[in-house]
């Protein structure tokens, strides 16, 4: 097999995979859960699934939106965000969960074709994060991966029967 140019490294290709699943697992997860339960915190501290679900999507759109900036503009400046004032400021609470599902699936997918066409140089290309300084695109991808993974596992502990 001859590796060409637009062909990712295997890597990616399981990150590209497990992400698709992913969604598919999220909406197993809460089918069937009532939305009261939902949108219990488990702690005042604590966000709810409701509102880890709406930070999932919304965090899609913030890493399609660095991935296309640093695409257009290899070394470009990439601005943190303060997540928990997202909570509050875009009324997590209030979300509604499938819609927060729906809207990450089409952002990831979106993103997912993006990143299958890219070339291998792309992927090598990077920002400079205003907190974390040097991030290439594949380093976004792989963080983006694991960050699903952690907040699964999250979710999954807010809705495990109670002991
Ligand atoms: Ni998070």
């Amino acid at each position: 097999m001859t590796i060409t140019k637009r062909q990712p490294r295997l890597s990616h290709l399981i990150l590209y995979r497990n992400q698709i699943l992913f969604f598919l697992y999220v909406e197993r997860l809460i089918r069937g859960v009532s939305v009261s339960k939902l949108r219990k915190r488990p702690a005042p501290d604590k966000w709810s699934v409701v509102e880890i679900l709406a930070h999932l999507a919304d965090t899609e759109i913030v890493g399609g939106f660095r991935i296309r900036m640093i695409l257009g503009a290899p070394g470009t400046p990439i601005a943190g965000f303060n997540q928990d004032a997202w909570v509050t400021s875009g009324h997590y609470d209030k979300r509604d969960p499938g819609k927060s599902v729906e809207q990450f699936r089409v952002s990831r997918e979106a993103n997912l074709a993006l990143l299958k066409s890219l070339t291998q140089e792309q992927w090598k290309h990077h920002g400079i994060h205003s907190e974390r300084g040097v991030e290439t695109v594949e380093h976004i991808v792989r963080m983006f991966a694991g960050h699903d993974v952690n907040h699964i596992r999250q979710i999954e502990r807010i809705l495990a029967p109670q002991k």
